[in-house]
Protein backbone atom coordinates (compact mmCIF):
# COMPACT_ATOMS: atom_id res chain seq x y z
CA UNK A 1 0.00 0.00 0.00
CA UNK A 2 3.05 2.32 0.59
CA UNK A 3 6.29 3.31 -0.77
CA UNK A 4 8.45 5.25 -1.26
CA UNK A 5 8.33 8.77 -3.12
CA UNK A 6 9.97 10.03 -5.31
CA UNK A 7 10.80 13.10 -3.59
CA UNK A 8 13.03 13.10 -0.42
CA UNK A 9 11.28 12.80 2.51
CA UNK A 10 8.12 11.48 1.23
CA UNK A 11 5.64 8.52 0.76
CA UNK A 12 3.06 7.36 -1.67
CA UNK A 13 0.15 6.00 -0.33
CA UNK A 14 -2.68 4.49 -3.15
CA UNK A 15 -4.89 6.99 -4.55
CA UNK A 16 -8.51 6.51 -2.41
CA UNK A 17 -10.31 9.80 -3.79
CA UNK A 18 -12.10 9.73 -0.49
CA UNK A 19 -9.29 10.52 1.38
CA UNK A 20 -7.59 12.74 -1.73
CA UNK A 21 -10.55 15.14 -1.02
CA UNK A 22 -10.21 15.01 2.91
CA UNK A 23 -6.39 16.25 2.55
CA UNK A 24 -7.31 18.95 -0.42
CA UNK A 25 -9.33 20.37 2.65
CA UNK A 26 -6.71 19.75 5.52
CA UNK A 27 -4.24 21.89 4.03
CA UNK A 28 -6.27 24.80 4.18
CA UNK A 29 -7.63 23.83 7.69
CA UNK A 30 -6.49 24.90 11.00
CA UNK A 31 -5.15 20.82 11.42
CA UNK A 32 -2.56 21.85 8.72
CA UNK A 33 0.57 21.25 10.84
CA UNK A 34 -0.95 17.64 12.18
CA UNK A 35 -1.30 16.05 9.25
CA UNK A 36 1.41 15.26 6.55
CA UNK A 37 1.91 17.32 4.11
CA UNK A 38 -0.03 16.60 1.26
CA UNK A 39 2.01 17.22 -2.80
CA UNK A 40 -0.35 15.98 -5.09
CA UNK A 41 -1.35 12.87 -7.07
CA UNK A 42 1.68 10.96 -8.77
CA UNK A 43 1.76 7.76 -10.84
CA UNK A 44 3.74 5.39 -10.93
CA UNK A 45 5.85 3.37 -13.59
CA UNK A 46 3.15 0.54 -13.32
CA UNK A 47 0.14 3.27 -14.22
CA UNK A 48 -0.82 3.42 -10.51
CA UNK A 49 -2.41 6.90 -8.85
CA UNK A 50 -1.14 7.35 -5.70
CA UNK A 51 -1.28 10.16 -2.91
CA UNK A 52 2.38 11.86 -2.46
CA UNK A 53 2.54 12.72 1.00
CA UNK A 54 5.15 13.98 3.86
CA UNK A 55 7.13 11.10 5.13
CA UNK A 56 6.46 11.98 8.93
CA UNK A 57 9.85 9.59 10.03
CA UNK A 58 12.03 11.45 7.73
CA UNK A 59 13.18 13.93 10.25
CA UNK A 60 13.76 11.05 12.97
CA UNK A 61 16.78 8.58 13.76
CA UNK A 62 15.86 4.88 14.02
CA UNK A 63 12.29 6.31 15.66
CA UNK A 64 9.64 4.30 17.70
CA UNK A 65 6.22 4.25 15.89
CA UNK A 66 2.89 3.72 17.69
CA UNK A 67 -0.24 3.61 15.23
CA UNK A 68 -3.67 4.12 17.33
CA UNK A 69 -7.27 3.56 15.69
CA UNK A 70 -9.30 6.78 17.10
CA UNK A 71 -13.19 6.45 17.66
CA UNK A 72 -15.44 4.44 18.93
CA UNK A 73 -16.94 2.72 15.75
CA UNK A 74 -14.80 1.64 12.67
CA UNK A 75 -16.37 1.14 9.93
CA UNK A 76 -19.38 3.68 7.79
CA UNK A 77 -22.85 3.38 8.40
CA UNK A 78 -22.99 3.07 4.43
CA UNK A 79 -21.11 -0.12 5.51
CA UNK A 80 -23.62 -1.34 7.54
CA UNK A 81 -26.86 -0.38 4.96
CA UNK A 82 -25.14 -2.23 2.30
CA UNK A 83 -24.54 -5.47 4.68
CA UNK A 84 -28.58 -5.24 5.78
CA UNK A 85 -29.69 -4.77 2.15
CA UNK A 86 -27.33 -7.12 1.42
CA UNK A 87 -25.47 -9.15 3.86
CA UNK A 88 -22.09 -10.84 1.85
CA UNK A 89 -20.56 -13.56 4.38
CA UNK A 90 -16.45 -12.97 4.41
CA UNK A 91 -14.72 -15.91 4.63
CA UNK A 92 -11.60 -14.00 5.34
CA UNK A 93 -13.14 -12.27 7.92
CA UNK A 94 -14.00 -15.72 9.76
CA UNK A 95 -10.90 -17.28 9.72
CA UNK A 96 -9.62 -14.16 11.06
CA UNK A 97 -12.27 -14.49 14.06
CA UNK A 98 -11.67 -17.72 14.92
CA UNK A 99 -7.66 -17.35 15.06
CA UNK A 100 -8.33 -15.21 18.04
CA UNK A 101 -11.56 -17.02 19.61
CA UNK A 102 -12.73 -20.06 17.90
CA UNK A 103 -16.08 -19.37 20.09
CA UNK A 104 -16.99 -16.05 18.82
CA UNK A 105 -19.50 -16.99 15.51
CA UNK A 106 -22.61 -17.91 16.62
CA UNK A 107 -23.82 -22.00 15.37
CA UNK A 108 -24.65 -20.27 11.94
CA UNK A 109 -21.41 -18.56 11.28
CA UNK A 110 -19.31 -21.24 11.90
CA UNK A 111 -21.87 -23.45 9.76
CA UNK A 112 -21.80 -20.92 7.00
CA UNK A 113 -17.80 -20.43 7.59
CA UNK A 114 -18.62 -16.89 7.07
CA UNK A 115 -19.56 -13.13 8.99
CA UNK A 116 -20.35 -10.06 7.74
CA UNK A 117 -17.85 -7.23 7.98
CA UNK A 118 -19.79 -5.09 10.19
CA UNK A 119 -20.30 -8.31 12.62
CA UNK A 120 -16.58 -8.77 12.42
CA UNK A 121 -15.64 -5.10 12.91
CA UNK A 122 -18.07 -4.85 15.60
CA UNK A 123 -16.52 -7.95 17.24
CA UNK A 124 -12.61 -6.50 17.24
CA UNK A 125 -14.16 -3.49 18.49
CA UNK A 126 -15.30 -5.12 21.37
CA UNK A 127 -12.32 -7.60 22.01
CA UNK A 128 -10.18 -4.66 21.75
CA UNK A 129 -10.17 -1.09 23.55
CA UNK A 130 -12.46 0.49 20.62
CA UNK A 131 -15.82 0.05 22.37
CA UNK A 132 -14.82 1.17 26.13
CA UNK A 133 -12.02 3.72 25.59
CA UNK A 134 -12.77 4.92 21.67
CA UNK A 135 -9.37 3.84 20.64
CA UNK A 136 -7.14 0.77 19.98
CA UNK A 137 -3.12 0.65 19.63
CA UNK A 138 -3.13 -1.28 15.77
CA UNK A 139 0.79 -1.73 15.74
CA UNK A 140 3.97 -0.86 17.38
CA UNK A 141 7.13 -0.43 15.75
CA UNK A 142 10.39 -0.66 17.46
CA UNK A 143 13.32 1.12 17.14
CA UNK A 144 15.41 -1.82 16.55
CA UNK A 145 12.86 -2.08 13.19
CA UNK A 146 10.68 -4.91 14.82
CA UNK A 147 7.35 -4.62 14.73
CA UNK A 148 3.97 -6.15 16.11
CA UNK A 149 0.43 -5.99 15.59
CA UNK A 150 -0.38 -8.34 18.13
CA UNK A 151 -2.46 -6.01 20.31
CA UNK A 152 -6.06 -7.39 19.00
CA UNK A 153 -6.82 -8.72 22.47
CA UNK A 154 -5.36 -5.40 24.16
CA UNK A 155 -8.77 -4.36 26.06
CA UNK A 156 -8.36 -3.02 29.67
CA UNK A 157 -6.73 0.17 30.82
CA UNK A 158 -3.96 -1.47 32.48
CA UNK A 159 -2.73 -3.52 29.32
CA UNK A 160 -3.14 -0.48 27.41
CA UNK A 161 -1.19 1.21 29.96
CA UNK A 162 1.69 -1.35 30.25
CA UNK A 163 1.84 -1.32 26.25
CA UNK A 164 2.45 2.74 26.22
CA UNK A 165 4.88 2.27 29.22
CA UNK A 166 6.91 -0.18 27.42
CA UNK A 167 6.66 1.88 23.83
CA UNK A 168 8.06 5.08 25.56
CA UNK A 169 10.65 3.11 28.18
CA UNK A 170 14.01 4.36 27.79
CA UNK A 171 12.59 7.55 25.99
CA UNK A 172 11.88 10.23 29.68
CA UNK A 173 11.39 12.68 27.42
CA UNK A 174 9.03 11.58 24.89
CA UNK A 175 5.58 11.40 27.23
CA UNK A 176 5.56 15.08 28.00
CA UNK A 177 5.65 15.82 24.10
CA UNK A 178 3.08 13.50 23.33
CA UNK A 179 0.97 15.13 26.09
CA UNK A 180 1.68 18.44 25.00
CA UNK A 181 1.30 17.63 21.57
CA UNK A 182 -2.44 16.09 22.14
CA UNK A 183 -3.19 18.46 23.92
CA UNK A 184 -3.01 21.32 20.76
CA UNK A 185 -4.60 18.55 18.41
CA UNK A 186 -7.47 18.54 21.00
CA UNK A 187 -7.79 22.24 21.16
CA UNK A 188 -7.04 22.70 17.01
CA UNK A 189 -9.90 20.01 16.98
CA UNK A 190 -12.50 21.83 18.47
CA UNK A 191 -12.32 25.01 16.78
CA UNK A 192 -11.58 22.88 12.72
CA UNK A 193 -13.81 23.48 10.45
CA UNK A 194 -13.00 19.59 8.88
CA UNK A 195 -13.47 18.33 12.35
CA UNK A 196 -17.00 19.68 12.17
CA UNK A 197 -18.17 18.49 8.45
CA UNK A 198 -16.91 15.54 8.67
CA UNK A 199 -17.55 11.64 10.35
CA UNK A 200 -13.66 10.55 10.82
CA UNK A 201 -13.74 6.90 11.17
CA UNK A 202 -10.51 4.46 11.03
CA UNK A 203 -8.30 7.33 11.21
CA UNK A 204 -5.21 7.07 13.35
CA UNK A 205 -2.90 8.86 15.59
CA UNK A 206 0.61 8.11 14.52
CA UNK A 207 3.11 7.93 17.61
CA UNK A 208 6.91 9.02 16.81
CA UNK A 209 9.83 9.48 18.80
CA UNK A 210 13.29 8.70 18.86
CA UNK A 211 16.14 10.05 21.38
CA UNK A 212 15.78 13.95 20.60
CA UNK A 213 12.23 14.26 19.44
CA UNK A 214 8.13 13.18 19.82
CA UNK A 215 5.19 14.18 18.16
CA UNK A 216 2.03 12.81 16.68
CA UNK A 217 0.14 13.24 13.18
CA UNK A 218 -3.15 12.38 12.29
CA UNK A 219 -3.16 9.75 9.17
CA UNK A 220 -5.02 7.92 7.28
CA UNK A 221 -8.38 9.44 5.72
CA UNK A 222 -9.46 6.73 3.77
CA UNK A 223 -12.55 6.29 5.35
CA UNK A 224 -13.74 9.89 6.29
CA UNK A 225 -15.96 11.36 4.91
CA UNK A 226 -18.26 14.84 5.00
CA UNK A 227 -21.61 14.68 6.75
CA UNK A 228 -24.62 15.03 5.24
CA UNK A 229 -26.08 18.79 4.74
CA UNK A 230 -27.46 19.97 8.39
CA UNK A 231 -26.30 17.13 9.77
CA UNK A 232 -24.01 18.15 13.31
CA UNK A 233 -22.02 15.49 15.44
CA UNK A 234 -20.22 16.18 18.76
CA UNK A 235 -17.61 13.61 18.15
CA UNK A 236 -18.01 12.53 21.67
CA UNK A 237 -22.39 11.11 21.80
CA UNK A 238 -23.05 7.53 22.11
CA UNK A 239 -23.36 6.52 18.30
CA UNK A 240 -26.63 5.05 16.92
CA UNK A 241 -27.31 4.09 13.52
CA UNK A 242 -28.47 7.09 11.55
CA UNK A 243 -26.32 9.97 14.03
CA UNK A 244 -23.09 9.35 12.36
CA UNK A 245 -21.26 10.15 15.92
CA UNK A 246 -17.64 8.84 15.47
CA UNK A 247 -16.42 8.88 19.18
CA UNK A 248 -13.80 10.96 17.95
CA UNK A 249 -12.91 13.13 21.31
CA UNK A 250 -13.80 10.05 23.43
CA UNK A 251 -10.51 8.30 22.24
CA UNK A 252 -8.36 11.58 22.50
CA UNK A 253 -9.26 12.32 26.17
CA UNK A 254 -9.15 9.07 27.35
CA UNK A 255 -5.91 9.17 25.97
CA UNK A 256 -4.30 12.18 27.53
CA UNK A 257 -5.98 10.60 30.72
CA UNK A 258 -3.92 7.63 30.57
CA UNK A 259 -1.09 9.31 29.07
CA UNK A 260 -1.18 12.07 31.89
CA UNK A 261 -1.57 9.05 34.68
CA UNK A 262 1.47 7.12 33.20
CA UNK A 263 3.70 10.46 33.34
CA UNK A 264 2.72 10.77 37.24
CA UNK A 265 4.09 7.49 37.97
C1 LIG B 1 -9.27 -5.03 8.70
O1 LIG B 1 -9.42 -5.86 9.83
C2 LIG B 1 -9.15 -3.56 9.14
O2 LIG B 1 -10.24 -3.21 9.96
C3 LIG B 1 -9.11 -2.65 7.92
O3 LIG B 1 -9.05 -1.29 8.35
C4 LIG B 1 -10.36 -2.84 7.06
O4 LIG B 1 -10.22 -2.07 5.90
C5 LIG B 1 -10.48 -4.28 6.63
O5 LIG B 1 -11.71 -4.44 5.90
C6 LIG B 1 -10.50 -5.25 7.81
O6 LIG B 1 -10.49 -6.55 7.31
P1 LIG B 1 -8.15 -6.40 10.67
O7 LIG B 1 -7.38 -5.19 11.13
O8 LIG B 1 -8.76 -7.14 11.79
O9 LIG B 1 -7.34 -7.26 9.76
P2 LIG B 1 -7.69 -0.43 8.15
O10 LIG B 1 -7.43 -0.35 6.69
O11 LIG B 1 -8.00 0.91 8.74
O12 LIG B 1 -6.65 -1.18 8.91
P3 LIG B 1 -11.17 -0.88 5.44
O13 LIG B 1 -11.31 -1.11 3.99
O14 LIG B 1 -12.47 -0.98 6.19
O15 LIG B 1 -10.41 0.35 5.78
P4 LIG B 1 -11.70 -4.91 4.36
O16 LIG B 1 -13.13 -4.88 3.94
O17 LIG B 1 -10.83 -3.92 3.61
O18 LIG B 1 -11.11 -6.30 4.40
P1 LIG C 1 -4.11 2.15 5.48
O1 LIG C 1 -5.24 2.99 5.00
O2 LIG C 1 -3.62 1.17 4.49
O3 LIG C 1 -4.41 1.54 6.84
P2 LIG C 1 -2.52 4.20 6.77
O4 LIG C 1 -2.66 5.56 6.20
O5 LIG C 1 -3.24 3.89 8.03
O6 LIG C 1 -2.86 3.13 5.66
O7 LIG C 1 -0.98 3.90 7.01
C1 LIG C 1 -0.52 2.63 7.40
C2 LIG C 1 0.81 2.77 8.13
O8 LIG C 1 1.77 3.44 7.30
C3 LIG C 1 0.74 3.63 9.40
O9 LIG C 1 0.45 2.85 10.53
C4 LIG C 1 2.12 4.24 9.48
O10 LIG C 1 3.00 3.36 10.16
C5 LIG C 1 2.55 4.35 8.05
N1 LIG C 1 2.31 5.72 7.54
C6 LIG C 1 1.14 6.24 7.12
N2 LIG C 1 1.27 7.51 6.69
C7 LIG C 1 2.57 7.81 6.85
C8 LIG C 1 3.36 9.00 6.58
N3 LIG C 1 2.80 10.10 6.07
N4 LIG C 1 4.67 8.97 6.87
C9 LIG C 1 5.23 7.87 7.39
N5 LIG C 1 4.56 6.73 7.66
C10 LIG C 1 3.25 6.69 7.39
MN1 LIG D 1 -5.43 2.41 8.36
Amino acid sequence: NFKAGPEQGTVLKKLCPKEEDCFRVLMKDVLRPYVPEYRGQVTSEDGELYLQLQDLLSDFNQPCVMDCKIGVRTYLEEELSKAKEKPKLRKDMYEKMIQIDPNAPSEDEHKAKGVTKPRYMVWRETISSTSTLGFRIEGIKKSDGTSTKDFKTTKSRQQIKQAFREFVNGFQHAMPRYIQRLQAIRATLECSDFFRTHEVIGSSLLFVHDHYQASVWLIDFAKTVGLPENQQIDHSSTWTVGNHEDGYLIGINNLLEIFTELESE
